[in-house]
């Protein structure tokens, strides 16, 4: 099958689920097409039938706003003519599903059918897509596509009932690939004592991730246990934390690491994950971690990976003192730690990519067949 994908390339989780998919179902024969306005940040070595098209805006005085999505159709209409694409599957609604509807329709007037797949990853439900001046577009777009997807149930359910979608939507949990992931316990030293415990945040800053929350949570375990707190990533409020922490008396026990590119290092020599977003529609990042037997500290906001008293504590996403005291008991209690470990372990590999990917390729068999 020739597939076409459409995702953002950057850190986040749509666009590292949605290169993890088309680097899977390359390995398993299909010809993957990638189209963004870069190179995803995981499509880092050549494949022989993966092929990446990138999107470069064009430029003119008079066009004051970006014209990506113009640029978009245009790229995406040219290569599935030309290359004979069977489907198209586009990642995050905003504008994929659109400008991948408006695709459909140019093709349709040359007698081409492209079926087209929406993924549904978060945000573009929960925060972006609920704001008024996109909302039409959103449900317009959700009900135009040939199969929709979302990451988890919780999901599913917000984006039915906020945009009264009548489609069915498929429910396709994020995965990982065990057999991808390397450890590397020598760079411990670099950050703590042999006493010491690592707590771990990764995430894109934003104000959605209360990453403020988590600079609290440390602190609080901080007074009781030696520790040290890693934060990952970068984004718009990541200043603003920086700050809060230069003037901590605890200053010297928070490393900031910036992007990575890799995130397996730092959690096979961290101790507990704290992720307490406001919004979290499935959390990857928690299951990456839970790869790695980390216990998580979560929010029970939507449909984090996390599970209650199994692999780890949820809490609402502001009660620090639950959130504190909950990490304090994990990272005191053996026993227990080593029970969260397990579980978490053992529930992660039931997301890997051999069990999910298929679930994917079963809709595109569907879809290809009529
Ligand atoms: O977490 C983000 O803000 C990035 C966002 C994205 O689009 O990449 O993440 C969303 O999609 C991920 C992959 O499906 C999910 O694991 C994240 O939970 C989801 N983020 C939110 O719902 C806030």
């Amino acid at each position: 099958m020739k597939i076409a994908i459409v995702c953002y390339p950057t850190f986040g989780g749509s666009g590292i689920i949605a290169t993890e998919l088309g680097k899977g179902l390359a390995l398993k024969g299909h010809d993957i097409h990638f189209f963004s306005y870069k190179m995803p940040v995981r499509l880092n070595k050549h494949f022989n039938n993966i092929f990446f098209h990138e999107v470069s805006v064009f430029d003119y005085p008079l066009f004051e706003f970006s014209q990506y999505e113009i640029s978009l159709v245009c790229k995406l209409y040219e290569t599935i003519k030309y290359e004979k694409i069977d489907l198209l599957h586009v990642h995050y609604a905003i504008p994929h599903a659109f400008v991948a509807y408006l695709v459909k329709k140019m093709l349709n007037e040359e007698d081409i059918d492209i079926p087209i797949v929406t993924t549904l990853h978060g945000t573009d439900i929960s925060l972006v897509g609920k704001s008024a001046s996109l909302h039409p577009i959103v449900k317009f777009s959700i009900n135009k596509s040939d199969v929709v997807t979302c990451v988890s149930n919780s999901l599913k359910d917000e984006t039915i009932n906020f945009f009264s979608i009548k489609k069915e939507i498929n429910v396709i949990p994020n995965f990982i690939n065990f057999k991808k992931k390397k450890e590397n316990q020598k760079i411990r030293s670099n950050f703590a004592d042999k006493s010491d415990k690592i707590l771990i945040h990764i995430s894109n800053f934003r104000p959605v991730k209360k990453v403020n929350n988590v600079f609290k949570i440390f602190t609080n375990l901080r007074t009781k246990i030696n520790a040290k707190l890693i934060l990952v990533g970068d984004g718009p409020d990541r200043s603003k934390i920086e700050n809060i922490c230069r003037n901590s008396k605890f200053r010297d026990d928070i490393y900031f690491t910036g992007k990575l590119e890799s995130i397996d290092d730092l959690l096979s020599i961290s101790d507990l994950f704290i992720l307490p977003s406001e919004k979290e529609s499935f959390g990857l990042v928690a299951l990456e971690a839970m790869s790695h037997g980390l216990p998580v500290i979560s929010s029970n906001s939507g449909g984090i990976i996390n599970e209650d008293k199994v692999t780890g504590f949820t809490s609402n996403y502001n009660d620090i003192e639950k959130m504190s005291n909950d990490a304090i008991s994990i990272l005191s209690d053996k026993i227990l730690y080593k029970k969260f470990s397990d579980n978490a372990l053992n529930k992660a590999k039931n997301y890997d990519i051999s069990r999910i990917l298929p679930l994917y390729e079963k809709i595109y068999n569907n879809l290809i067949k009529f």
